[in-house]
């Protein structure tokens, strides 16, 4: 390891250890304060090279709050903190707490299910650490797994709104991309009562420069939307006829179809044959769908489709590169993603959103800022379609970025100054693997 590596992997693990909370892993104490649901699954990515007991104890965690109809809420709350923490709080929200834990409820919306393939490689990486860690390993995963099919069950029977194989969200913080350019088409639909923040007051803004964060107008929405969705219990059942914001997005879809192929992995571990096959088919229909519903051959990339209006959004977001994680994503589309992720709109490391359209916003949030999770997804939809240069180019790149400028939520895609909160548990765990692991998906392309 070269001195740099070094630094960086010490202090990546110095940020993990600060930011475990007793029984789970926080993003961050002072901006979220709780435990977040795709955050676990990048976090354990890396947690399982400094601490494998906690990567598994925090992902147990998260499933021990799954909901009994299958969905794995996007923030579980500590019941050691107050409702004044994080808005929106335990309160808010109005969810019971489900299952053993002693937690203070949940959010009753979901996030991308990447936590399949966190699993699979927290078990890979445990297989090279003797009899007792491989012991764990399998019981971990013999009692993750029917969890993680619940979590996919949920998405495809619920929440496929548009009834074409894919998974709408019914909240932009579903697609943890919250205030992403992909959503303003289909926002521009959802009424924005700005009353509502008069008796619901953010906490962000008390940490984080209002100007690197989503605006008052985008809070309203999201309390709105919230507020609708609770008026019927969380109930997914006829939604689209009485909740004003359901899209289909493309990289929350690619997860979702990652997801099934390491289940597939899973499942053949566990000797579950049949299923492993009909996970893998799983993979194919949502690939086809991503490809028949989210693609616009004009721009040469993938778009978050409005499922109420039918129509895609124009703006062309980091998210529409990430079917690339799909090993049966056709040429054509592989090849368009490519040379828009080098055009002169995005580059490597990707910004989340194209740096030419008039809106780019260097600090605001998912509107402009280089993201470390998005771009290590991209990374590893690279090394899927056998791009290993431009793989290795990008780590390098985000090595160097999180090495120079500390482990921050998200970065100035013009400057790399550090944005958000300054020691962010997905931005120190990606840190790790991207210093630790240089192999190739399992069900990577041969080249
Ligand atoms: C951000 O989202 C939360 C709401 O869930 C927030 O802004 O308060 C997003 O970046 C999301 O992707 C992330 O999971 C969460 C915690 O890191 O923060």
């Amino acid at each position: 390891m070269t001195e740099m590596s070094a630094e960086l992997w010490n202090s990546a693990a110095r940020v993990l250890e600060s930011n475990w909370a007793g029984d789970h892993m926080v993003p961050s104490h002072r901006l979220y304060p709780h435990q977040w649901s795709w955050d676990t699954a990048f976090i354990a990515i890396g947690l399982a090279y400094v601490n494998p007991a906690r990567a598994w104890r925090d992902l147990r965690s998260l499933f021990e709050a799954q909901w009994p109809d299958g969905r794995v809420p996007h923030i579980v709350f500590d019941p050691a903190l107050a409702e004044t923490d994080y808005f929106p709080g335990p309160a808010f929200w109005g969810v019971p707490a489900y299952g053993t834990r002693p937690v203070h409820g949940s959010s009753g919306i979901v996030h991308p299910p990447l936590h399949a393939v966190a699993v699979w490689k927290v078990y890979r990486r445990a297989l090279t650490h003797g009899a007792s860690g491989i012991h764990q390993a399998r019981t971990e995963l013999e009692w993750l797994y029917p969890r993680l099919v619940a979590q996919q069950q949920y998405l495809s029977t619920r929440r496929d709104l548009g009834g074409a194989g894919l998974a709408s969200i019914v909240h932009p913080w579903e697609s943890g991309l919250d205030n992403s350019p992909a959503w303003d088409a289909a926002m521009a639909n959802v009424p924005a009562d700005m009353s509502l923040l008069t008796t619901h007051r953010r906490h962000d803004l008390d940490v984080v420069e209002a100007a690197h964060r989503p605006t008052d107008h985008d809070y309203a929405r999201y309390v709105g939307l919230v507020l609708s969705y609770q008026a019927a219990g969380y109930s997914d059942t006829g939604l689209l006829d009485r909740h004003a914001f359901a899209v289909e997005c493309p990289s929350f879809n690619a997860i979702y179809g990652t997801a099934e192929l390491a289940l597939a992995q899973i499942a053949g571990v566990l000797g579950h044959t049949t299923e492993a096959t009909a996970h893998r088919e799983r993979a194919q229909h949502i690939t086809a769908a991503i490809v028949s519903r989210l693609w616009n051959p004009r721009t040469g990339m993938f778009h978050a489709r409005d499922v109420r209006t039918g129509t895609l959004s124009p703006a062309r977001c980091v998210s529409g590169f990430q079917p690339l994680l799909l090993p049966d994503l056709p040429a054509e589309q592989v090849t368009g993603v490519l040379a828009e992720m080098r055009s002169e709109r995005f580059g490597l490391p990707s910004p989340s959103y194209d740096r030419t359209a008039p809106d780019f916003d260097t600090l605001r949030y998912w509107r402009g800022p280089v993201w470390i999770n998005m771009n290590w997804l991209l990374r590893r939809g690279l090394l899927v379609h056998g791009r290993r240069a431009e793989a290795q180019e990008l780590r390098k790149a985000m090595v160097r970025l999180v090495h120079d400028n500390g482990h921050y939520e998200y970065f100035d895609p013009d400057t790399g100054k550090g944005l958000g909160a300054p020691t962010f548990s997905w931005t120190a765990a990606l840190a790790l693997d991207l210093l630790a692991d240089r192999s190739v998906p399992a069900y990577a392309r041969a080249t």
